[in-house]
Order: C-alpha cells, then sequence, then structure tokens
C-alpha cells in the first residue's frame, strides 16, 4: 500500500510492515465508522417519533445486528491475532545476536541522549559511578579498563552503518525518557533501572535520504517521546546513517581522538 496517510519517510527493513498495519487499521475504523454512523442516521428515520408514539417494547427481531457485531470482532481478531502480535512478537523476540550486531549503548538523561560505543574490541569498559561528571565523563566510563580504552561516546549524535541490524541498550539515569526516530518506525521507552534492548536495520543512508526528500539539511531525529521535565522539548539527537566503509572511517577518526588525547592528557 502506498502512503497515502502521510507517514514520515522510512528508513528501516521491518518499518514496511508497520506502516501497512497502520493503513489496514485505518481501513477498518473507516469501514466501521461509515457502518455505524448509516446505522445510526438510519434509526433515527426509521424510529422517529411521528411513527412510533408509543415506544415498542419488543425492539427489532431479526438477528442481522448480532451477525455485525459477530464480523466486526471477527475482523478485529484476525488483526490483533493474526497481525499485530506475530509483528510485536518478532520486534521483542526475535533479537539479532550480539555478533550479527552492532551494539550501541543509549542512555538518556535530562535532556540529552549519551551515546556508547564498545569500540574495535566489542566490550564496553567499566562504568563507575563515582566517575560520572556531568560536562567531562557523563558515563561514568572507567578509562583505566582495558576494555575502557577504546571505546568512543558522543552527545546527542548517533552514527549507525546502513544495512547493519543495530541493538541499541537503552538506559536511563533520571527518569522516563522514550527513543524514538519515527524514520526507523522505532519507539522504545527507557527506564531508570532498566537496560531494554531494541533493535532495527537502518536501509536509507542520511546522504540518500537528502537527495529522495530534496533537503540537504534533512537529519534523522531522535525525539524524546516521553514528557520527561521542562527541557523536553529540546531534548534531540541526531542519528546519521553512514555507507559501510564511512562508518568504519569514522570509527577510524574516533580511534584516533581517543589515542591523542590519551597521549596528551592536558590538551
Ligand atoms: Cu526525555
Amino acid at each position: 500500500m502506498t502512503n497515502w496517510l502521510g507517514m514520515p519517510a522510512l528508513a528501516s527493513t521491518h518499518g514496511g510492515q508497520i506502516d501497512s498495519m497502520i493503513s489496514w487499521v485505518h481501513v477498518f475504523m473507516f469501514i466501521l465508522f461509515v457502518g455505524w454512523g448509516s446505522f445510526f442516521t438510519y434509526c433515527l428515520f426509521r424510529f422517529r417519533r411521528s411513527r412510533h408514539p408509543v415506544a415498542n417494547y419488543t425492539g427489532a427481531k431479526s438477528h442481522t445486528s448480532s451477525y455485525l457485531e459477530v464480523g466486526v470482532a471477527l475482523v478485529e481478531a484476525v488483526l490483533l491475532f493474526g497481525f499485530a502480535i506475530p509483528l510485536w512478537a518478532a520486534r521483542v523476540d526475535r533479537m539479532p545476536a550480539e555478533s550479527d550486531a552492532l551494539v550501541v549503548q543509549v542512555t538518556a538523561e535530562q535532556f540529552a541522549w549519551n551515546i556508547h560505543y564498545a569500540g574495535p574490541d566489542k566490550i564496553f569498559g567499566r562504568r563507575d559511578i563515582k566517575l560520572i561528571d556531568a560536562q567531562e565523563n557523563p558515563l561514568g566510563i572507567d578509562r583505566s579498563d582495558p576494555a575502557a580504552k577504546d571505546d568512543i561516546t558522543t552527545l546527542n549524535q548517533l552514527y549507525l552503518p546502513v544495512n547493519t541490524p543495530i541493538l541499541v541498550r537503552l538506559r536511563s539515569k533520571d527518569m522516563i525518557h522514550s527513543f524514538g526516530v519515527p524514520e526507523f518506525r522505532v519507539k522504545q521507552d527507557a527506564i531508570p533501572g532498566l537496560t531494554i534492548p531494541t533493535w532495527f536495520i537502518p536501509n536509507v543512508t542520511t546522504a540518500e535520504m537528502r537527495s529522495r526528500l530534496g533537503n540537504a539539511d534533512f537529519q534523522y531525529e531522535i525525539a524524546c517521546a516521553q514528557l520527561c521535565g521542562l527541557g523536553h522539548y529540546r531534548m534531540r539527537g541526531y542519528v546519521t546513517v553512514l555507507g559501510a566503509d564511512e562508518f568504519q572511517k569514522w570509527i577510524q577518526d574516533e580511534e584516533e581522538k581517543l589515542k591523542s588525547a590519551a597521549a596528551d592528557p592536558f590538551k
């Protein structure tokens, strides 16, 4: 089905299924709306006062409306059990293996997104609450841990390789936030004390989307989708989807920066 509902541009592999689900729900709800609306109008006319000065205590004898009710319930059951629940199960039960995916830890806080990559060793370094510094080290990463030396962190900038399963481990430092990227058809709450996984495969690079939309300034945005305080409106991050080579280059550049920073701690 084409995008007759005017939804945001699509940029993930599973998003099409979600869009067709949303479209079908709208089609069925429209049929219901027209059906019940016509029935209501018919009743207003059919049982008007001038024709029925005295109430009829027997009511309708035909079973048509019962059959219609059963039909509506059946369609809704098929929508729910045939489409919605299997689609949901595929999102939350069948996560990609960590070895096949890029794992990114995303920690929400008022009012920013802290992004943490494990780096080339694929092991996330130790973090310690005592090392947390709002400016210098918002995640409290212990750089003396060997596994932490190559860990890359960014603020509000999520870089992803195209056509790769992305496994986001979502956390929150303070209250409930929600990681929402409309183009990926992904939205997941971040809850303090929990690490919640969510995954998707972005399949359109930022550059490709810019040329598709004819908008050179287009950016995928992480919108916080839960009202989380006074600064909620400015809690947004950006996702840059890169080609596989460009992503590798970005990782290498970040590694270089880490090395030079470690060599010269006063810089
Ligand atoms: Cu928030």
